[in-house]
């Protein structure tokens, strides 16, 4: 007989051990991402302050997010005052692509680590001249699953998946575009070559997030951008109105 539940010889036993390894890591989880929303409320205040409107852009990798943000800074410079953070695991290739539309940008490498959190946002803007930038742009690390958790401060968080990917990932990974306000269905040009049901996946990020608004756009050939334009200059806006009420 198990000396610590006493189930009978054969029975089903559990492991009293990992049972306890396991509300340990939960603790650990929680500790965590209480001290992540303390850093991302501190991150949210200065913002507000500033009026700045943040974006977090997550996807997996490949999706688009920095050759979105290329056009993006290209088509609206002169018209909108950018700073971006670029998070990824190494290299800072997606940081210098930035660099090369003008933008103030920063790179944050964060090595194991599989997401940006706030404690990293809010050392990475420190450099920035936030009382003169209109929209801080961050984009996350690839990966569709851990930044979903973690808030930055960000107005929104905008899921980028590109049709290649498959229709089902909103299903698949439900807790990220649950976690999003913007899904923005990117490479549209390349719908003639693939087997994408556009209507299905649509109907899939509404499963899993009923509120979700879904913009369709193609960076390549530049179909959508505009209504992409159309809902940052809201953003920007409604962010500036926000401070003054
Ligand atoms: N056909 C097509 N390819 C794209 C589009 N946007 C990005 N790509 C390509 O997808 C690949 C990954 O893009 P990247 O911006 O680095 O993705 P990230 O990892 O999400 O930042 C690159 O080869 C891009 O040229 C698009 O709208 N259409
Ligand atoms: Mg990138």
């Amino acid at each position: 007989m198990c000396t610590d539940c006493g189930c009978p010889p054969g029975g089903q036993h559990q492991d009293h051990d990992s049972g306890k390894a396991e509300v340990k890591t939960l603790r650990i989880e929680e500790d965590l991402l209480a001290r992540n929303d303390r850093l991302a409320a501190v991150n949210r205040a200065r913002f507000t302050e500033k009026e700045l409107f943040v974006l977090n852009l997550v996807s997996s990798p490949g999706s688009g997010k920095t050759s979105i943000l290329e056009r993006t800074l290209s088509d609206l410079a002169g018209e909108i005052c950018f700073a971006v953070l670029e998070g990824d695991q190494q290299t800072a290739n997606d940081a210098d692509r930035i660099a090369a539309t003008g933008v103030p940008v920063k790179q944050i490498n964060t090595g194991a680590g599989c997401h940006l959190d706030a404690h990293m946002v809010g050392h990475g803007v420190q450099d920035f001249d936030l009382v003169a930038t209109e929209l801080l742009m961050i984009e996350n690390v690839g990966n569709l699953v851990c930044p979903a958790s973690f808030d930055l401060g960000e107005d929104h968080k905008v899921a980028v998946l590109s049709v290649t990917e498959g229709e089902d990932k909103p299903l698949k990974y439900p807790g990220m575009f649950n976690a999003a306000d913007l899904m923005l269905i990117n490479k549209i040009d390349l719908l003639p070559h693939l087997r994408f049901d556009l209507e299905k996946c649509k109907a899939y990020a509404r499963q899993v997030n009923p509120q979700i608004r879904i913009l369709e756009l193609s960076c390549y050939s530049g179909e959508g951008m505009d209504a992409w334009y159309r809902w940052l200059r809201g953003g920007i806006q409604s962010k500036s109105l926000r401070r003054i009420s």
